[in-house]
């Protein structure tokens, strides 16, 4: 038990917060006891630069041991050849690979934030943006990839790298194309897959490995491990490069506690319970999606393949700033989201993402996808008369007969 009594009391309060809130943050999961327990074991005194067996300190046999095996298992279940299992987080996952690839000032092709891409794929606030030359194709009117464009703009452009995977892309992604299209103009294909590789790992998504260069993707989300991220690809050459990268070039030691979690999760993910799971993520995104354009929202692509999918407001008449924080102050987390060519500024935003990750883990289904629908629509439909105290309590109510589990059959 925690002894500094201020800190334990914000601990607390923030478990209490999980437990009495409807969670729709689409990048957000409850991992398991397990996963929690070995980022707070004796790992996280220990220093190790270097990778296994060929490190720049003494003591090092269980962490060579923690961290082969978790190679191993991520190898195991991506079905990929090489595996580097130390990324910090998904940012610096895409520098390593940014620095690995490429120079500063070379081009790179990617889809802005704007239209569903991350920061790291070229924002001028990101260290992507400002070393590298980025261009960017967009999603169509219909808020989905044009393949034809993206060729044209690679054609014309001629990156060294094209990015393809997303924060806020509710579709699947064809990496084949995206492979023809990196092979007709000479360039990498990186692909990000920090919100997906769940899914990826269930085989409910297309596989980005065959037609990858290299792929990066962050363990928390779909995946449901620790805060963290991995960089894999089939490609020995290309995976030296990486590894030089990430070590000495962007981080110095290992999160080594991290990465016991990391061999945990992946683990966890290769079973047919996590398969199902995912099942489950991408019928509750589809239910509540449908759920919400029967009560007369607009979703951008009219719906989604995957664990996601945007709500457009504009006929809402409400921000996505603003509905972020109503639905917040009835305990609903969202995540404001820029819509395909929105007018407002990201800060402001004209949408909302929602995810069903997180929901899906307390073992909520189609039936109380029904039921968030309804508090959603009802929360925004009569904000003017709403009382967000009472709301409040019937979400509370709601979302507490699902337990946050510490272990997942
Ligand atoms: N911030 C994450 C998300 O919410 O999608 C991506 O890094």
């Amino acid at each position: 038990m925690i002894k500094d009594k201020q800190v334990l009391s914000l601990i607390n309060k923030e478990r209490a917060r999980q437990f009495e809130t409807i969670n729709l943050i689409a990048s957000e999961n409850y991992s398991s006891i397990d996963v929690r327990e070995a980022e707070s074991s004796f790992f996280i005194n220990k220093y190790a630069e270097g990778y296994p067996h060929k490190r720049y300190y003494s003591g090092c046999e269980y962490v060579d041991d923690i961290e082969d095996l978790a190679i191993e298992r991520c190898k195991e279940l991506f079905n990929v050849k090489f595996a580097n299992v130390q990324p910090h987080s998904g940012s610096q996952a895409n520098m390593a690979v940014y620095f690995a690839l490429i120079k500063p000032k070379d081009k790179v092709l990617s889809l802005g934030l704007d239209n569903g891409g991350h920061l790291t794929h070229g924002s001028e606030v990101n260290f992507s943006g400002q070393l590298f030359n980025f261009s960017h194709y967009t999603v169509n009117e219909n808020g989905v990839l044009d393949y034809e464009q993206i060729l044209s703009i690679a054609r014309r452009v001629k990156p060294k790298i094209i990015v393809a995977g997303y924060s806020a892309y509710p579709r699947n992604i064809d990496f084949k194309k995206f492979r023809e299209i990196a092979d007709l103009t000479g360039a990498y294909l990186l692909s990000d897959i920090s919100h997906i590789s769940g899914l990826v790992a269930s085989k409910l998504h297309p596989d980005p490995f065959k037609y990858s260069h290299v792929v990066t993707s962050t363990t928390h989300k779909t995946l449901r491990g620790p805060r963290g991220a991995i960089i894999m690809s089939n490609d020995s050459s290309i995976f030296e490069s990486v590894q030089k990268s990430v070590f000495p070039g962007v981080q110095g030691g290992p999160l080594v506690n991290v990465i016991a979690s990391k061999a945990i999760a992946f683990r966890e993910s290769n079973s047919d319970s996590f398969r199902k799971y995912s099942e489950n993520i991408i019928s509750n995104a589809r239910y509540l999606a449908d759920a919400l354009i029967a009560r007369g929202f607009s979703v951008v692509s009219s719906g989604t393949d995957n664990h996601l999918f945007v709500l457009d407001l504009s006929n809402f008449n409400i921000t996505g700033k603003d509905a972020q924080n109503l639905l917040e102050s009835c305990n609903i987390n969202v995540s404001k989201s820029l819509i395909p060519n929105d007018k407002n500024k990201p800060w402001i935003a004209s949408g909302i993402r929602l995810g069903t990750p997180a929901v899906t883990s307390r073992g909520l289904g189609i039936k109380e996808m029904e039921i968030i629908a309804d508090f959603i629509y009802s929360i925004i439909n009569s904000r003017k008369n709403i009382n967000t105290q009472k709301v409040s309590k019937e979400v509370i109510n709601f979302i507490k007969q699902f337990p946050i589990l510490d272990h997942y059959e």
